[in-house]
């Protein structure tokens, strides 16, 4: 089996980061009972996320995420470039390396998000969007991926219930359920986008994931 691309999306505090480190958990153990990926002899699974995935792309997390860094508003546009730049660099040194290792690669958000925040979310013209993903993906789609879609109050309660808010989830209630509301459009034209119901404990959270990857592995192998 060739290298995979498994991308979380959803808005804040859907569970993205717990579920992907159990996920890993989960396919090692698998891998190593031999209950599934029975034909591959090693199994390299990287998890990694945008921003930040890279040293490049953890400068511009900080700039992105934290508005003490620059002291001045990061505009719309730039900000955009910013994200485009930063997903340009993760391909180009982490992801697309990992996945001619064979590597499965569990990526925390991808250019869903951006259609989603900067297109759903700012307003900014989604086939400029589409476009620029384009630009910096060089064309590499996600193999799949998964939609955590969870209320927005609850979510946003689940990130600020955790600690510092950040400058994205200090924006309004409307801006998160426009972000929301992205990401049901993109499912509805997207096959390989699945929903999952994030409302429910991390276990069931999990399971719905783990029952998917079972079909699609058999799929690929
Ligand atoms: N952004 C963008 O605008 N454009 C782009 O192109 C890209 C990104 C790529 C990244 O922030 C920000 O960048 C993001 C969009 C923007 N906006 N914001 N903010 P980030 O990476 O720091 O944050 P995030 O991606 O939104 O993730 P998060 O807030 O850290 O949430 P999460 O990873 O989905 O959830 P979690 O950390 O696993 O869980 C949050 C808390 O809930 C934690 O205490 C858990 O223990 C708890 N939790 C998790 N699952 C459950 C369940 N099922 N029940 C109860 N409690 C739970």
């Amino acid at each position: 089996m060739i290298g995979k691309l498994i991308v979380f999306e959803g808005v804040e505090g859907g569970g993205k980061t717990t579920q992907i480190k159990l996920l890993r958990n989960w396919l090692l153990e698998k891998w190593r009972s031999g209950k599934l990926f029975s034909k591959s002899p090693d199994l390299e699974v990287v998890i990694t996320r945008e921003p930040g995935g890279t040293k490049v792309g953890k400068t511009l997390r900080e700039l992105l995420l934290n508005a003490d860094v620059s002291g001045e508003q990061i505009q719309e546009r730039a900000e955009l470039l910013l994200y485009a730049a930063d997903r340009a660099q993760h391909i180009d040194t982490l992801i697309n390396p990992s996945l001619e290792r064979g590597a499965i690669v569990l990526c925390d958000r991808f250019i869903d998000s951006t259609i989603a925040y900067q297109g759903y979310g700012r307003g900014l013209d989604l086939p400029l969007i589409q476009q620029l993903n384009h630009i910096a993906t060089g064309g590499l789609k996600s193999h799949l991926t998964f939609w955590l879609d969870i209320d927005v109050e609850i979510g946003l309660t689940r990130a600020k219930n955790r600690g510092k808010i950040d400058r994205m989830e200090q924006a309004d209630i409307q801006f998160h359920q426009r972000v929301k509301k992205g990401y049901q459009e993109l499912a509805k034209n997207n096959p390989l986008i699945v929903r999952i119901d994030a409302n429910l404990t991390i276990e069931k959270v999990q399971q719905q994931i783990q029952e998917m990857i079972v079909q699609k592995f058999q799929q690929w192998e």
